[in-house]
């Protein structure tokens, strides 16, 4: 998988952050069954460990500190070892997913919301805002690229999201 603002089209790669993934019911009210925190690496990879869950399918919610929680698109075989999210919109439930390049083909999910309620508003965007009025440094949720510092590439990306009512789409 990778992040829309921490996704470099040029080099192919992205800072590595850390994400978290939820296994969830496939069928309502899609109840939380396992959780695993790991490290997406700057080619895209996460190690997942689940050691709760049954074997089964379930839907994967990924959430990342201040990206849209996106849904795998269908319940995931646990034991099928992978699942790749980033080679088509489709992968996410309700194509929840934006083209972050075309060589190669790859697919992001959406930053911007950096109050994780959901939606990327103008809430996130006056936060953000706000931060880079201060050129707020370090590991933050308004900062939407990873470079460590909240400036106007950061508002500029959520305010554009915001624009598109980027929300979580899930069943
Ligand atoms: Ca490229
Ligand atoms: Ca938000
Ligand atoms: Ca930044």
């Amino acid at each position: 998988m990778f992040i829309q603002g921490f996704y470099n089209a040029g080099s192919n790669i992205q800072v590595s952050d850390t994400i978290n993934v939820k296994l969830r019911n496939t069928v309502s009210p899609y109840a939380v069954v396992d959780n695993s925190p790991a490290v997406v690496s700057s080619s895209g990879i996460a190690v997942l460990s689940f050691s709760i869950a049954p074997a089964g399918t379930y839907y994967l919610a990924i959430t990342h500190r201040n990206s849209i929680e996106t849904w795998s698109s269908a319940g995931v075989v646990l034991t099928s070892g992978s699942y790749n999210l980033s080679t088509a919109s489709t992968q996410a439930y309700g194509s929840n997913l934006m083209q972050v390049d075309t060589s190669p083909l790859r697919f992001a999910v959406y930053g911007g919301d950096q109050n994780q309620d959901g939606f990327v508003n103008l809430t996130d965007v006056v936060n953000v805002y706000n931060n880079a009025s201060g050129f707020v440094d370090g590991y933050k949720s308004t900062d939407m690229n990873g470079d460590n510092i909240t400036d106007l590439t950061d508002v500029v990306l959520t305010y554009n999201n915001s624009l598109n009512f980027v929300s979580v789409k899930r069943p």
